[in-house]
């Protein structure tokens, strides 16, 4: 099977079309820190990123079927259904952080979810809230509330999307947790099969759809350092780089250190070793 023609880019992904029905999503080993892809790849990210998607879709299958069909065994291509993508980003957050707390901290509400006086940044919330989102071509996203979420849907499609997008939250958050990986918030894009059916599509419950957080290191009241990209950032800020285009070239300590958090969060959520996997990326499913 080839993986056909070009249709997409993301900052660090690319879709094929496999054929009407079938699409190829490739992940690189890109990294974007600051909304700016870096010039330095981290190697093997891409892989992780892809068998940690192939890993919760396997396992979520109970909760929500999913638009995975088979995994290469290049480790970073998944041949996936074709569906009619919704237009709204489903986020749930657990945690308030990025523009939940941003939104909050003017308005006290977060997708016209009115939320406690006084919360801390970064705290725990008292149930994972479903904070909609508008699927900017450029730029950032933007926070909807619940009724333009359930007019750009529809209601069914609305309703089960939130259904499925707090139940896979609930899911993996529990799951990283016992793992010592705090999930404080993630992004799910659901798309419709031709029979109607509300399916999970992109990627699901990586680093690079979510905030993970070292739960050793959790402290509420400010930012949380992100587990697979803070050496990234750190060392970002340290050269005084302006956060434009084009960012800085990493050194090798950086780029090594920064791969092995990313592996790090694979084996921990997993329990696949890195190295099994590369050998036969069937191992997560
Ligand atoms: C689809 N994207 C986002 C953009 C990427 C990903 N199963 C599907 N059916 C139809 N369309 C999509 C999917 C999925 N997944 C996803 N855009 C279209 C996107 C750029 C690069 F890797």
């Amino acid at each position: 099977m080839s993986t056909g023609a070009h249709l997409a880019s993301g900052k660090v992904r690319e879709i094929y079309a496999v054929d009407d029905d079938t699409l190829a999503l490739v992940a690189s080993d890109r990294i974007s820190t600051f909304d700016v892809v870096l010039p330095t790849p981290i190697p093997d990210k891409g892989r992780v990123l892809t068998g940690l998607s192939a890993f919760w879709f396997a396992r979520t299958r109970h909760i929500v079927p999913n638009h995975l069909l088979e995994i290469r065994g290049d480790g970073r291509t998944l041949i996936c259904r074709r569906l009619e993508m919704l237009p709204i980003e489903c986020v749930v957050r657990g945690y308030l952080a990025g523009s939940g707390w941003k939104d909050y901290r003017e308005t006290r509400a977060v997708s016209g979810h009115e939320l406690p006086a006084g919360l801390a940044e970064s705290v725990r919330l008292p149930e994972p809230i479903f904070t909609p989102a508008t699927k900017a071509s450029e730029g950032h996203d933007e926070n909807i509330d619940e009724g333009r979420a359930r007019a750009l849907c529809g209601e069914d499609r609305y309703v089960a999307a939130k259904e499925a997008a707090l139940a896979l939250y609930r899911f993996g958050a529990a799951h990283a947790e016992a793992r010592g990986i705090i999930l404080a918030d993630t992004k799910f894009e659901l798309g419709v099969a031709s029979d109607g059916t509300v399916v999970l599509a992109d990627e699901a419950l990586t680093p690079d759809s979510s905030r993970f957080w070292p739960a050793s290191a959790y402290q509420a009241g400010g930012p949380q350092p992100s587990f697979d990209k803070q050496f990234v950032r750190d060392w970002c800020e340290r050269t005084g780089w302006n956060k434009e285009a084009p960012g800085p070239q990493l050194p090798d300590d950086v780029v090594a250190g920064t791969r092995s958090r990313y592996v790090e969060a694979f084996e921990r959520l997993t329990e696949v070793p890195f190295d099994d996997y590369v050998a036969r990326p069937e191992a997560v499913l």
